[in-house]
This record gives C-alpha cells, structure tokens and sequence, in this order.
C-alpha cells in the first residue's frame, strides 16, 4: 500500500501465528477465533505490515505456562481430549478446573493445548521485544484472557497471558500498569496481582448482573492499609450503555490521574472490543473510534506499551476495532475523522470475506459507527453517577500519591 510507512522515532511490533485462527469453541460459542483472522487480512490489506515489525511467533512451552499456573491444571490442559471415553475418566478433574455444564464457558475442544500456547507464545514475545528494547510498542491480538487464574479456566479464559507477559515486565521495569477496556472485569489479572504495589490494575468494565460479578467500587486491594497493594487495584464500575463522551471523559480522567501518580515504567493495554455498541455479549455504546482514542491516550504517554485482545463477538466489528487500533499504534491515519463512514476506500486485495465481513461492502473502516450509532442498550446512569464514580477513583488515587 503507498503511503504507509513506518512512524518515526519508535518500533511498532506485530505479533501473531495464523494457526489459532483455525480453532474452534463449538458452533454456537460467542468466542470465534477466526475474528483474528479478519483483523490480520485488514491489517495487511491497508498494508500496515510496511509500519511494523512482523513476528510469527513460536508457541509458548509448559515450563513458559508454569511461571503462574499449577503443573496438574496445566498437565490436564495438555493431555485432555474431547471425546467422551477421555472426558468421562477424567470427569473429576474436569469439573475442578473447567465447570462443565450445559452451554460451557470454557468447553474443552481439540487442539486447546495448540490454541492456548499459540495465544501466550505471541504475547510472551511481544513483551521480550519490549523488554529487550527492540520495540516500543507490541501488539498481540490473540492475547488478553483475562479471566484465567491459576488453577482454573473462566470465562473463556484457560491461560493468563496477561498475568505471565507482567511477569516477565516485571524482571526489567519497576512499577506496570494495567489497563483494561474489555467490558468484563480483569478478575484474573487483578488477583494475580492483588499483594503488590508493583503493578497496578484498572479495569473499567459493566457492574451489576454481569460476569464475572467482581470489580465493585469498593474492591481496591488488600483491606489492611499498610499491606503491599492496598489501593493499587482500581475498579471502574458502569453500567449499560455508555457512551462516547462519556467512557472519554470517564476515561481520560482516570487514566491520566492514574498514571501521574504511579508513575509506570511499562503500560500494558486490555483492548476487549466488547466494549463496542452492538456487540453480541457486551452492553455499552462506544464506537470504534472512541474504544481507539483510548488507546491513543495510553500511547501518548510514550512508555513501552503491550497492546492486547481480549472480549469481542460481533467478529466484523472487532476486526474493525483492532486494525483501527493497530493504524494508530503506527500512528497512520485510516478512516476520515467525521466520525461517519470513512471516505477511504477497503484496498482491492483485501480478501473478499475480509472486505466484506471486516470493512463493510465498499464503505471504509469506520463503517460501523453507522450501525453502532443505533442505541441497543440505553443509559442506567446519570450524569451524577458518572462524576461519583470519577471521584471516587480521584480519592483511592490520593492514597498513592507521593
Ligand atoms: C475475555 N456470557 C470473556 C467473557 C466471558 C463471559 C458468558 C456466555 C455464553 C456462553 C456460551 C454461549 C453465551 C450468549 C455469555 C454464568 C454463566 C451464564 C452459558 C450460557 N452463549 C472476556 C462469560 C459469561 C457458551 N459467563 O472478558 C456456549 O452467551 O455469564 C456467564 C456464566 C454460566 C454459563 N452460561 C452463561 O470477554 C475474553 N457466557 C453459547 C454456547
Ligand atoms: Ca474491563
Ligand atoms: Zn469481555
């Protein structure tokens, strides 16, 4: 594509194995991995490979998954099939770790082994590019299941790669950030980090009714305040149908107050795409656009910056998202900046399925803020609610400060 070039005074990184894509959670499963390959024919169609490093990355090993996980929850992943003899011998464990039940959040399918070391090998090698210095910024879209904890999967979560690429940031910065913007709360990554002040979580997420039921407003860490990590998770709690404005306003406040006074050295960025309006699963209004300028803010802050997937099943829509996102990371200019279609057209040699599923037969990739502009969850809060939850934040934040 003529005119994408790589930005200046900073490495963009992509990291990614096709093979994931080709995993599936069952026909009526909202997780649909090839999503990921309608972001990357995007990504590639709009010739965004020019601006960035390109990384085919290896699987991650067993011992890689162990740095937080159980070696039994793991042995149990690597060796568990889906047919019924297996299941049935090891029915045991399988209610231990998964919760089998009708319409299965974590179902076990084939090749979940290949699909959950395909998932953190990306994000472990995003984060060594970080940490090695040989990018600025690193982008795993295959990553982000913030639900797994140690000895459990959860919410189509069965490894935390978020949890185990911190880790690794953690041998060469001082203090990371969290920040989460799928509209679930980051239950996994905030346990995981619960007793530490060295790495802070923020999750914005629906509260009420919504899985997975955690990251209420008084949920902050470890209730004893003098105990390492009191204060340092923060929850932003809200409800249906937020929209631009104010997820923006919510947003740029919090954040920015949040970053000024933990002053990370690394930031490691949660880009759940369910947060967009007219998603299958999630229940806010926020456009491509506005879910993007997040990202922009976090990116303007100029710290090494791991960008994640996550959530996500109007699969067009997330492609949309994350190849928006992917641009600003390179800090290219795609769509037209009305906020309405865009007026630059999807590339020819975008694949057809691609162009049509992920860019919207012949309308730019802005495209659905058309679709999401109708309102399918209306606001439960007022505005007075908003700047009570803004305050509230401000507050916990003071307890860190200095
Ligand atoms: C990061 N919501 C993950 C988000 C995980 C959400 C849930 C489903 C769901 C599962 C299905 C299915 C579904 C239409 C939606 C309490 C339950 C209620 C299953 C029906 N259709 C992320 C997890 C959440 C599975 N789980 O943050 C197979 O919706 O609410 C729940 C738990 C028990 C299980 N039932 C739902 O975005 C990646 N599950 C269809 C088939
Ligand atoms: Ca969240
Ligand atoms: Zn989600």
């Amino acid at each position: 594509q003529l005119g994408i070039e790589r930005p200046q005074g900073y490495t963009v990184s992509f990291h990614y194995n096709p093979k994931v894509e080709q995993h599936h959670f069952g026909s009526k499963h909202p997780m649909k991995p090839w999503r990921l390959q309608l972001t990357k024919q995007l990504v590639f169609g709009y010739g965004l490979h020019y601006a960035m490093d390109l990384n085919e990355s290896l699987p991650a090993e067993h011992r890689d998954l162990a740095e937080f996980h159980d070696n039994d929850y793991l042995n149990f992943l690597q060796y568990i099939k889906s047919d019924d003899q297996t299941q049935k011998r090891h029915q045991e464990e399988l209610n231990r770790y998964v919760f089998t039940d009708e319409f299965n959040d974590c179902p076990i399918f084939d090749g979940i082994w290949d699909y959950v070391t395909l998932c953190t090998g990306a994000t472990l090698e995003a984060a060594h590019a970080l940490s090695s210095g040989e990018s600025n910024i690193a982008i795993s879209w295959s990553g982000g299941l913030h639900h797994a904890k140690k000895r459990q999967a959860s919410g189509f979560c069965y490894v935390n790669d978020i949890v185990l690429a911190i880790q690794h940031l953690l041998q060469s910065y001082t203090r990371v950030l969290y920040i989460d913007i799928d509209v679930h709360h980051g239950d996994g990554v905030e346990a995981a980090f619960f007793n530490t002040d060295r790495v802070m979580t923020l999750s914005y997420h629906k509260y009420g009714e919504f899985f997975p039921g955690t990251g209420g407003p008084d949920d902050s860490g470890p209730k004893g305040f003098e105990e390492p990590g009191a204060y340092f998770s923060l929850n932003v709690p809200l409800e249906d149908g937020i929209d631009d404005s104010d997820y923006g306003w919510l947003f740029r406040k919090v954040t920015g107050k949040t970053i000024e006074v933990f002053k990370p050295e690394a930031i490691v960025l949660q880009c759940g795409a369910d947060s967009l309006g007219g998603d299958r699963l999630g229940k806010f209004n926020l456009n491509i656009k506005a879910h993007g300028s997040c990202v922009e803010y976090v990116k303007s802050r100029n710290l090494p910056l791991l960008m994640l997937g996550g959530g996500g099943y109007t699969p067009r829509n997330v492609a949309r998202t994350w190849c928006h996102e992917t641009a600003v990371a390179c800090n290219v200019q795609l769509g037209s900046d009305d906020g309405r279609a865009s007026s630059i057209e999807i590339p020819n040699f975008v694949p057809y399925r691609a162009a049509f599923e992920g860019a919207g037969n012949g309308n730019g990739l802005l495209y659905p803020e058309l679709n999401i502009r109708k309102l399918q969850h209306p606001k439960t809060y007022t505005r007075e609610d908003l700047e009570n939850t803004a305050a509230r934040c401000l507050e916990q934040l003071r307890h860190i400060e200095g």
